[in-house]
């Protein structure tokens, strides 16, 4: 029997879905930006705006503050934030791609596996996150077509970050990229990822990955341009 995935894309109700992935300072949004020429393809930064102001509450800088306190609530909110943006129809007819920094199952199998694993999350709070994800994957088309993951090493992304000096990461500790590359890694090597992962080395400077999403173009559209 076909998943409601394979059905909905064989009937071509769906456009081809592309996730971009990688740790923070990758470059993800960088990768975003370049996609944004083709007319055919809708593209999404991840919504931080949304994070940073939930009625007046700045939950990302919440979980930066207390980790332990804030985890459960904040990958509440990025589940919800990440499922409206995968799945929502595209904006016009046109559009035959839709791309989107990280995904739901990002959360599930990067952050939210790290938070576990670290206990910022209790086993009952991530019991309830992981059956979210399993409800959202089990009666929703939430699959993706393709993973751009870019990869990096976390002493190079963490001196990006201390760069840019965002006021919710600057206690961000080394360790901290460490977990979430190591569980990136995890995630995107095991046998059942679901979909193909396309990895560029993204240690390199900006020019030298934007060679890389030029010569992958047609790949990365899913034949779609
Ligand atoms: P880029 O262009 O690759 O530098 O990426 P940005 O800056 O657009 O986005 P990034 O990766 O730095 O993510 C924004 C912030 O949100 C960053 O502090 C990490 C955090 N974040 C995003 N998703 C999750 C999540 O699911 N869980 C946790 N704990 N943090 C997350």
């Amino acid at each position: 029997m076909k998943s409601v995935a394979a059905a909905a894309r064989s009937l071509r109700k769906r456009p081809f879905r592309v996730s971009i992935e990688g740790n923070i300072g990758s470059g993800k949004s960088t990768c975003i930006k370049f996609f944004d020429k083709f007319d055919n393809v809708e593209t999404h930064a991840e919504p931080l705006h949304e994070w940073r102001d939930v009625s007046g509450h700045n939950l990302l800088g919440l979980m930066y503050s207390d980790m332990h306190k804030w985890t459960f609530a904040f990958q509440h909110y990025v589940h919800l934030s990440r499922l409206k943006i995968q799945i929502s129809p595209p904006a016009h007819p046109g559009i035959t791609v839709k791309m989107f920094e990280r995904s739901v199952q990002n959360s599930r199998y990067c952050f939210v596996h790290n938070a576990k694993k670290q206990n910022f999350l209790e086993d009952a709070e991530y019991q309830v996150l992981s059956t979210w994800f399993d409800y959202s994957e089990k009666n929703l088309d939430i699959d993706l077509d393709l993973i751009v993951y870019l990869k990096t090493t976390p002493q190079v992304v963490w001196d990006r970050m201390a760069k840019r000096g965002r006021a919710e990461e600057s206690e961000v500790p080394l360790e901290y990229l460490q977990q979430v590359h190591d569980s990136y890694e995890n995630w995107l090597s095991a046998p059942n990822v679901g979909c193909e992962v396309l990895t560029i080395d993204a240690d390199r400077n900006l020019d030298c990955v934007k060679d890389d999403l030029q010569r992958y173009t047609y790949k990365i559209l899913g034949g779609n341009h």
